[in-house]
């Protein structure tokens, strides 16, 4: 597994995306996703650090941010493959928190891992190139 990208909760995208480029990481892309009430920005040329607003109150950023502030919310692996992925987690004891792959930004397949079994940090799955 090779470290994709790290997600970090912001408050404000424009806010954090100037940041960013004046620390010398270009926008590499940017989209709302619509299913996951987010919208995100890529920053660097890979492993990215992707921002991420919540779009709406109910979404489960905007409850991260409420609960924790802005900060580190999630580390993705690309993996070839996310269903053998699934059955190498879950034969090691991981619990998963989605049941399938479903789309994230950028045209990917994401899913996500239990942060319980991971020292409380959340994981995220991504094939690449869909
Ligand atoms: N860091 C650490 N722990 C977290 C966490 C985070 N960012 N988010 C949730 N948790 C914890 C919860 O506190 C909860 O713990 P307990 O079981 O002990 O109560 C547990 O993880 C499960 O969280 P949940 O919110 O109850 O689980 P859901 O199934 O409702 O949500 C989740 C699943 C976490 C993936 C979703 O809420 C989420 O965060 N979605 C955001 C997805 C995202 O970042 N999308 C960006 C676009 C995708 C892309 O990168 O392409």
């Amino acid at each position: 597994m090779k470290l994709h990208h790290v997600g970090v909760a912001v408050r404000s995208l424009e806010e954090a995306i100037c940041r960013h480029e004046k620390m010398g990481l270009r926008l590499a892309h940017r989209e709302v996703v619509a299913s996951q009430k987010v919208e995100v920005a890529f920053m660097g040329d890979g492993p990215y650090i992707e921002l991420l607003e919540p779009t709406s109150p109910d979404s489960s950023v905007a409850k991260f941010l409420e609960k924790r502030g802005p900060g580190q919310h999630h580390l993705a692996f690309a993996v070839p493959s996310i269903e053998d992925e699934f059955k190498r987690q879950v034969a090691a004891g991981a619990e998963l928190l989605d049941k399938a792959a479903r789309p994230g930004a950028w045209g990917h397949m994401v899913a996500f891992l239990h942060p319980k079994d991971h020292g409380g940090v959340l994981i995220e799955l991504v094939e690449e190139g869909h």
